[in-house]
């Protein structure tokens, strides 16, 4: 493999699903250097007319809840089935910890090894913006080397679940049994955005709890309004150990796919991420102009110093420097 490849061999290599050549693409588009870039942005022009096919799936949860195992056990279900399977991570705080997902790719023993398995840990750019970016980007290059499910893993914390809801057709939301005494607490916002809820490790000792807890949240669901009348959000049980019903899950995802094709709300929800996607890149390309001008740069710490000691107000220091940055 040459060192060097140009935007065209990039373009080539991954319609042609040529893994090594998918993996240095993505490598590319993780970089942060200015040519890289650029580059990043025509191969990804370039490809984006051969992405969107692909299923594409949220996974969350709490941390520990099983999202890597239920990932590796679904991923090897859909293998067998003859799908090509991506499985990407959005987890901000990779960048900081080093990465939980070094673990979790270990764990995925067997789906890592699988030809038609394809797993990604999450970009490490720091912001949680850059990092849903990039992961954007990457879901285009997937889908273009032909992969048709994508799994996307999201840490259960914080703003990240909002990220991914808005690049995924569809989100699924794993729980545990016996949390059912606070499920108006942190959880209520979460069964927002839930399309399918599945509890899992309902297995062994556990699957009588899991009964209760799948009529816990039925019961929760039941007093909140559907968003449409496509779906009502379904709770299911099951065991990323064991398996079992995880093919439940599987067609509880290809019947919401088949209602929301034929209702037309999944190419909405498509045209309307790709909107936020354009908001995004623009806000995003907006600040980086800002905070790279070289004058902004020079007299940041000299405002930000003037509005700690008081000698400045915040507002006229934020008009000063947006004058400058104009
Ligand atoms: N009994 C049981 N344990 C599970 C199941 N799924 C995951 N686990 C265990 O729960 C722990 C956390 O799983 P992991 O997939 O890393 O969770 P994540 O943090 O949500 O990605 C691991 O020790 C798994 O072996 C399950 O269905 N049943
Ligand atoms: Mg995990």
């Amino acid at each position: 493999m040459p060192k060097n490849l140009t935007p065209q061999d990039h373009v080539e290599g991954v319609l042609s699903h040529n893994r090594q050549v998918t993996a240095r693409t993505i490598t590319l588009i993780e970089s942060a250097l200015p040519e890289h870039r650029r580059m990043a942005q025509t191969i990804i022009n370039d490809l984006i007319p051969h992405a969107g096919k692909a299923i594409r799936v949220g996974v969350s949860g709490v941390p520990g809840v099983g999202k890597s195992t239920f990932i590796e056990s679904l991923g090897m279900l859909l293998v067998e089935k003859g799908y090509q399977v991506a499985v990407l991570a959005v987890d901000p705080s990779s960048s900081r910890s080093g990465g939980s997902i070094l673990g979790d790719k270990t764990r995925m023993e067997k789906l890592s090894l699988h030809p038609n398995a394809f797993i990604r840990p999450s970009p490490s750019s720091g912001t949680l913006g850059g990092v849903a970016q990039r992961t954007r980007e990457t879901m285009v290059v997937c889908e273009a080397a032909g992969y048709d499910v994508m799994l996307v893993e999201t840490v259960g914390v914080g703003q990240s679940e909002t990220a991914v809801a808005s690049m995924v057709d569809l989100f699924l939301v794993l729980m545990l049994a016996g949390a059912g005494d606070d499920l108006q607490g942190i959880k209520k916002g979460i069964l927002e955005i839930a399309d399918i809820i599945a509890i899992n490790k309902a297995d062994g000792d556990n699957i009588e709890r899991a009964k209760a807890a799948k009529k816990d949240y039925e019961t929760a669901l039941s007093l909140m309004n559907p968003e449409t009348p496509t779906w009502s959000v379904p709770v299911l049980t099951c065991s990323a150990m064991t398996m079992d019903g995880i093919e439940d899950v599987w067609n509880c995802i290809l019947d919401h796919r088949e209602k929301f094709t034929a209702s037309g709300e999944l190419a909405e929800i498509r045209r309307r991420q790709d909107v936020d996607w354009m908001r995004s890149l623009v806000e995003q390309e907006l600040k980086d102009r800002f905070f790279n001008n070289p004058q902004v740069k020079q007299r940041w710490p000299e405002m930000v110093r003037a509005v700690e000691k008081g000698n400045i107000s915040p507002t006229i220091a934020a008009e000063t420097l947006l004058s400058l940055g104009r």
